[in-house]
């Protein structure tokens, strides 16, 4: 049996994540591998139930610890029964936001210290960390365009609500986090068109963790 990976990808909003993790899948899958696709909140049953609770809150959303707590509860059904059972097999797993986003969401402003989401690391995520981060930067300003021109005329959730100082500082958050762990994370560019960044992040996945031929194939 081959062995799996544990890929998450990072971003403030509309850095197109979504996008990106579709693409990764479809040429994970051409190389033949066995890969799932997730996401938090919510990728469990159980998570899926907590992403409606904390994302239905709109724009009265709850205090930054609540919110740190019900991200962890989701993540620990999400890790107990679809991450670690898929990692076991041998499966390949994309997961749309991990702990990154909560320490940049939820930590912004020391809202929540650090040392609360290193317990709640040890208890929770354990040895289960991601081996690979892509963190999708762009400008919130584009970011938020493009989130915007999605949802039309649909009421913003309580996150992309937020002002631009929130997301410019979202930005910062998750470049800070990528120059704090620079061995699981990798910076990638989110400007361009959906192809140029598919391959800005194939080459970092194949570098990563498939072979050279297959980059210079690829690539
Ligand atoms: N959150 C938190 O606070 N703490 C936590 O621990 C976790 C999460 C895990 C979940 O929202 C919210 O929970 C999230 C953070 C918070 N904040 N919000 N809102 P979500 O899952 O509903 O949404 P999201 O994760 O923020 O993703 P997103 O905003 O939906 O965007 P995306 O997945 O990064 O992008 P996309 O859907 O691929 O693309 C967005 C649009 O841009 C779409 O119309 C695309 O067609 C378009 N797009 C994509 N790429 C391009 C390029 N290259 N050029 C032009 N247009 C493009």
């Amino acid at each position: 049996m081959t062995r799996g990976h544990f890929i998450s990808i990072e971003g403030g909003e509309g850095t197109g994540k979504s996008t990106q993790i579709h693409r990764l899948l479809e040429r994970l899958r051409a190389e033949g591998l066995g890969v799932i696709q997730t996401r938090e909140p919510g990728g469990s049953m159980g998570g899926e139930r907590i992403r409606a609770l904390i994302l239905e809150a709109g724009q009265s959303r709850f205090d930054p610890l609540t919110e740190t707590l019900l991200f962890y509860a989701a993540r620990n059904d999400h890790l107990e029964h679809v991450i670690r059972p898929a990692l076991a097999v041998g499966k390949w797993v994309i997961c749309d936001r991990f702990t990154d986003s909560t320490r940049v969401y939820q930590g912004g402003n020391t809202a929540v210290l650090a040392s609360v989401f290193d317990e709640l690391d040890q208890l929770v995520v354990r040895e289960t960390q991601p081996e690979l981060t892509l963190v999708l930067d762009l400008p919130a300003e584009i970011g938020l365009a493009r989130a915007h021109a999605r949802r039309g005329l649909a009421a913003a959730d309580g996150f992309e609500a937020e002002s631009i100082h929130f997301h410019r500082a979202l930005r910062e958050g998750f470049l800070e986090l990528a120059h704090a762990n620079p061995h699981r994370c990798v910076v990638i560019d989110a400007q361009g068109n959906v192809d140029e960044i598919a391959e800005r992040i194939w080459r970092a996945v194949s570098e990563r963790f498939l072979s050279v031929n297959s980059v210079n194939s690829n690539g």
